[in-house]
């Protein structure tokens, strides 16, 4: 399988996330891209690319002019009026106080544009999200023309993203962009199976009303899990998207037991959609021993995760999302890519 890789996604580098009260190291760093490729390397999974640019064209056909004008300036405009660190939102339009009026100051306009406070804005932020959408759509480009599947390692994530809103890492919707592009060249319908442990609200949010992209998350409970506020399994569309979006929410501690027979079931409607192409959301945060997650994956199952992906026999993008283990993040990733290979090799 072909990957696409830039040492400019690294150009981000956060100093700081809000977590458990403190601000601590980013779990989503710099180093997840260096393993990833480490093991890609060392498995033989195929060459490696360099993305080429897209511009931001097709990041304006699904995110909103302003809020990508807001991305563009907000780490200036936060260092010109002498704010010491980095961009972190700490106030935002709520139930009681929902606002009519986009503010000017930037403090302001850092909590509209914000679903979340964990999320800092730094140097580079805007660039390493350009980056790693011209990733998603190169790895597009490729499976387009040739059919073949390929992997975008994409640093930022991108499926926390919304039309127009930055949370959990993401800033640009990677999967959201490729499926809208893959549309706009020549497929009528395409699915974004997003396997991540947390849901994908952005990516649900910018195709819930739409019939042309079947949107299928497998996530913990909302409930009980972050984002908390999206990703419940009668959340199934609107409009003439009634019955494209769907949901399975899983309870803390699911097993792969539990999580592949929702998998199978999530398959099932992506084949019953009619979809042409498929791309995967590919976060493995559904490790047993990742540090902000709580499903029981095992390294060992990601092969077989891979091998049931391939059954659907569809042109398919692999996009990183999240996975945080750092020491494992290069094995989960690669047996995903490896087992669908497999499978695909098996059945030619
Ligand atoms: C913030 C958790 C952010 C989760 C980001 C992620 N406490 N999304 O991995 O897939
Ligand atoms: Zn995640």
């Amino acid at each position: 399988m072909l990957t696409f890789h830039s040492e400019s996604t690294k150009l981000r580098r956060a100093k700081t996330e809000l977590n458990e009260g403190l601000l601590m190291a980013p779990f989503e760093c710099p180093e997840r891209v260096d393993l990833v490729l480490e093991r890609i390397r060392a498995s033989g999974l195929g060459p490696v690319q360099a993305p080429t640019r897209f511009g931001l064209e097709p990041v304006l056909a699904v995110h909103d002019r302003d809020y990508v004008e807001f991305l563009a300036g907000c780490w200036e405009e936060w260092k010109a009026i002498g704010m010491a660190g980095e961009a972190i939102p700490n106030i935002w339009p709520s139930r009681s106080m929902p606002g009519t009026r986009i503010p000017e100051h930037i403090e302001g306009r850092l909590g509209y544009y914000a679903q979340t406070g964990e999320t800092s804005i730094c140097a580079n932020t805007f660039e390493a999200a350009e980056v790693s959408k011209d990733i998603a759509l190169s790895a597009l480009g490729h499976t387009l023309e040739s059919g073949e599947p390929s992997f975008g390692l994409c640093r930022p994530p991108g499926h926390h993203a919304s039309s127009n809103q930055f949370g959990g890492y993401c800033f640009f919707n990677n999967a959201a962009i490729a499926a809208d592009q893959a549309l706009k060249h020549g497929h009528s319908r395409v699915a974004v199976l997003d396997i991540d442990f947390h849901h994908g609200n952005g990516t649900q949010e910018i195709f819930y009303a739409r019939d042309d992209v079947i949107v299928v998350s497998l996530h913990g409970d909302p409930l009980h899990c972050f984002p908390y506020y999206l990703g419940h399994a009668d959340e199934t569309g609107s409009g003439r998207g009634e019955g494209y979006n769907v949901n399975y929410p899983m309870p803390p501690g699911t097993d792969y037991a539990r999580w592949s027979a929702a998998l199978d079931e999530g398959l099932a409607r992506i084949r019953q959609a009619g979809a042409e192409l498929l791309v995967v959301s590919l976060g493995v945060d559904t490790f047993e021993h990742d540090p902000i997650s709580s499903f029981k994956l095992r390294s060992d199952d990601y092969p077989d995760v891979g091998r049931r992906l391939a059954t659907l026999g569809l042109p398919t993008v692999f996009l990183l999302e999240g996975g945080y283990a750092v020491e494992e993040i290069g094995i989960n990733v690669v047996n995903v890519l490896s087992g669908f290979d497999a499978a695909r090799a098996g059945s030619v």
